[in-house]
């Protein structure tokens, strides 16, 4: 069902009826695609706020990515039918409209772009889209074979949803100088002030051809007719009636006769969809379209781009780990990072931890996210609800819920920056506060963010929740200004203790002292009073009613206060051990670790709007890889290398077919989660929300870099301690570190007790590679005892 190639860059899904909501995703800084496997696609380009140029065919709310997005017959798409004038067959490629089974199929997707072939009597269609990287625009071609030994007829019909795109003014025509088809509208509006909002919107969609077509039809009624989208009356004609859209819905279908003789390809037709402002401006566009090799320079640019995430290199027992995070996993950090999810106000802890994956990609712009971040922050030490990343953002639906737990990312994300790039200069550097003219250093924009943590608390000295944390809808535990959460408290233990640790380090003694002072008053207060007798809660609310405990029917028990009490040292070593046997027990599951459980199925007003969401859905109790990724992290830093290696394996699709099918999801990114609710819908349970935004990304990264790899920077070097699962004889990463590469070997032997380091061309001291050198690269051997 699917496969990767030998390297694991080309993907290659072999059915579009198994995984039906199966998708690939494309981006560049202007714009991101999601590409379903049938030919459905979501599209948004960045002006600067995410706008739609191939819309649904009714009014469309705007929102943020959702999860398991529903496709539906008019969803937008994009298609070629195919009619065989001799046969009088109709087909349609990828698979969408015409669904014709008897098709061979194959989707292949690789960083840079995507392929499908089909094939049908004897005549083949490649199918390509990339995306270039200056442009929003989506890149096209087309090819037909024939591979029988006859002449071949067939009418060739590429077909791409324009949709509706305005209640106030929408046309389309096609234009003989642009050989383009040219959809027009005007993005409604009431307001006056949004005329002048509106003017500079690229409110056309066009369509441009390399070939001039022999017809086309822009107007999607006239198309369909009566037969409907799966058989349109039109190519029951022997050519398409070419009208023009005068408010009606606006299509781009391009029409062309293709003869074939036996054994031969047509030359590609190359189409370019994309939105514009103008015909003019489609007119200086064109000039670049038509230039020679215009086509193959711009999918070199974009195979560029995407090397941008090719930095460490492993390989493993696991071919399909090694893909995974080689050529898939590093590309979703480096899409994170690089246009933060195409927002343009990313919430404040999904910038940190997205940043944070930066960090192994290209530390320069995580340095600079970084004082982005820090500019942005309150002089009382508050960090906002979002980062605005442009002048004329502003925060937007979630941001404008008060959250309290932002702070808490800025030592944890910092800590790999500073690890990896040995860059505590970068303490120093003064950044000013976003309400007043004073600059003050990293070092004392993060203290203060400490310190409004420490302030943050009621006389119990437990956190105040607000209207949520680092779980968005949990809404109404503390609405009323009194309720508190237990994760928080124990998060901020975990961020004093990182910060104290960073100011150890950097000779900050007295700093050190006070805020590891800091974390053992919160770590104190949350075993008082968060600690039920088989594990923590999740939070007290207003009129103070603990949830997350033994007792609760539903929502019993939640994974991030266990995960953090882990980290930051909270729990003895009893308290450790009943919380690990009662994570195994309420959530594990086959596809990964559930949130909390039992999910919710009613609301519960102490705790808010998450209690609403679907039983196993996102953070009602789904296995929202996230959450899974901190207790991953937390087993590591525990040495329980083999659970840990068990749950993260659990967050890659499987390569056996059966568990495929079930997430339903290709193994190209990690998806924000997976059903949950195993215990009441085990049926449900596994299926994946088909969603690539999410924090898991680099905490995955950062998981497999320094934890199961275990190389991790110090200020002399680099570290090694690996934490492999004993079931791996033999290992390597490739590791780009301060401008050298290392290729570390790891090799389990009978005779080997203790980690033992060995190079002939590094220096060692203990277990740390030092004097590393730019533009060196160095051979360590890394000898592991083997596991009876
Ligand atoms: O959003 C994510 C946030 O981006 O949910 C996480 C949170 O930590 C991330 O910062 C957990 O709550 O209902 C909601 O508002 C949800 O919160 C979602 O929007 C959720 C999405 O699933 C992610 O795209």
């Amino acid at each position: 069902l699917v496969d990767f190639d030998a390297n694991g860059a080309v993907c290659r899904l072999k059915s579009p009826t198994a995984m039906p909501l199966a998708s690939s995703y494309l981006w560049n800084k202007h714009m991101m695609m999601q590409v379903n496997c049938r030919g459905y696609i979501v599209s948004r380009f960045m002006q600067p706020e995410p706008t739609a140029y191939s819309h649904a065919p009714n009014l469309e709310a705007k929102t943020f990515m959702q999860p398991e997005q529903p496709y539906y017959a008019h969803h937008p798409g994009r298609f070629v039918y195919i009619k065989d004038l001799e046969r009088d067959k109709l087909w349609s490629v990828p698979y969408e409209p015409c669904r014709h089974e008897g098709a061979e199929y194959s989707m292949e997707s690789e960083a840079h772009c995507i392929t499908w072939r089909i094939s049908l009597d004897e005549i083949e269609v490649v199918w390509t889209l990339f995306l270039a990287t200056d442009l929003a625009a989506e890149y096209w071609t087309l090819r037909i074979v024939n591979h029988s030994d006859g002449k071949r007829k067939l009418l060739v019909t590429p077909y791409f949803s324009v949709g509706y795109m305005s209640w106030m003014n929408q046309s389309a025509h096609f234009d003989v100088q642009l050989n383009s088809i040219v959809c027009e509208s005007v993005t409604p509006y009431q307001k006056v002030s949004q005329y002048f909002d509106n003017k500079e919107l690229l409110d056309t969609t066009f369509l441009w051809a390399s070939r001039k077509p022999d017809a086309w039809q822009v107007h999607q009624h006239n198309f369909e007719g009566e037969g409907g989208l799966h058989n349109p009356s039109a190519l029951s004609k022997p050519k398409l009636d070419c009208d023009d859209a005068r408010y009606e819905t606006p299509v781009a279908i391009m029409q062309y006769k293709v003869t074939l003789e036996p054994k031969q390809q047509t030359e590609d037709y190359r189409f370019i969809f994309g939105p514009a402002k103008s015909k003019r401006h489609i007119q200086t566009l064109i000039k670049h379209f038509q230039a020679p090799d215009h086509f193959q320079h711009r999918l070199s640019d974009a195979l560029d781009y995407q090397q941008l995430a090719a930095t460490n290199h492993l390989s493993c027992p696991d071919p399909l780990m090694s893909s995974f995070v080689n050529h898939w996993l590093s590309r979703q950090v480096h899409y994170h990072g690089d246009v933060n999810r195409l927002t343009t106000d990313p919430q404040t802890r999904n910038f940190l931890q997205d940043t944070m994956g930066l960090c192994w990609l290209n530390g320069a712009k995580a340095r600079d996210n970084f004082v982005l971040a820090l500019s942005q922050q309150h002089s009382s030490g508050a960090m906002p609800d979002g980062i605005l990343l442009n002048d004329t953002a502003t925060l937007k639906y979630i941001n404008q819920v008060p959250h309290t737990d932002h702070c808490v990312w800025l030592p944890l994300c910092l800590k790999p920056y500073f690890t990896e790039h040995n860059d505590f200069e970068f303490l120093n550097l003064e950044i000013p506060y976003s309400d007043s003219d004073q600059s003050v250093t990293v070092l004392e924009h993060v203290s203060r963010a400490m310190d409004w943590l420490v302030a943050q608390t009621d006389h119990r000295h437990l956190s105040y929740i607000a209207q949520g944390d680092w779980c968005d809808p949990m809404n109404m535990v503390g609405y009323k200004g009194v309720g508190v959460s237990s994760w928080l408290t124990v998060a901020s233990a975990y961020a004093c203790a990182t910060w104290a640790n960073i100011c150890l380090q950097t000779g900050h003694t007295d700093l050190a002292e006070k805020y590891r002072a800091h974390s053992d008053d919160f770590n104190a207060a949350f075993n008082t009073h968060c600690w039920t007798g088989d594990w923590y809660h999740r939070g007290i609310s207003d009129d103070g009613i603990a949830f997350g405990t033994p007792t609760d029917g539903e929502g019993r028990i939640f994974l991030n206060p266990q995960t953090f009490a882990l980290l930051s040292g909270a729990s003895c070593d009893e308290k450790s051990a009943k919380m690990l046997e009662a994570v195994s027990t309420y959530l594990e599951t086959p596809y990964g670790l559930q949130m909390l459980a039992p999910a919710y199925t009613r609301m519960h007003e102490h705790v808010g709007r998450v209690t609403q969401k679907f039983p196993g859905s996102a953070e009602n109790g789904s296995v929202y890889n996230h959450a899974a990724a901190f207790y991953i992290y937390a087993l590591y830093q525990k040495n329980e290398a083999e659970l840990a290696f068990k749950y993260l394996r659990q967050m890659i699709p499987a390569s056996a077919q059966e568990d495929l099918i079930q997430r339903g999801q290709l193994p190209l990114y990690v998806p924000n989660y997976y059903r949950g609710a195993y215990q009441q819908f085990p049926d449900r349970a596994g299926r994946s929300s088909q969603l690539f935004n999410t924090g898991t990304a680099a905490w995955m990264y950062r998981i497999v870099v320094e934890c199961l790899f275990g190389l991790v920077g110090t200020q002399s070097g680099l570290q090694i301690s690996p934490m492999l699962p004993s079931h791996w004889q033999d290992a390597q990463m490739v590791r780009s570190f301060r401008g050298a590469i290392l290729t570390v070997k790891y090799e389990r032997r009978e005779q080997t007790q203790a980690v033992v380091l060995q190079s002939l061309d590094a220096n060692i001291a203990g277990n740390t590679v030092v004097n590393i050198l730019p533009d060196h690269h160095y051979h360590i051997h890394v000898y592991l005892k083997k596991e009876s």
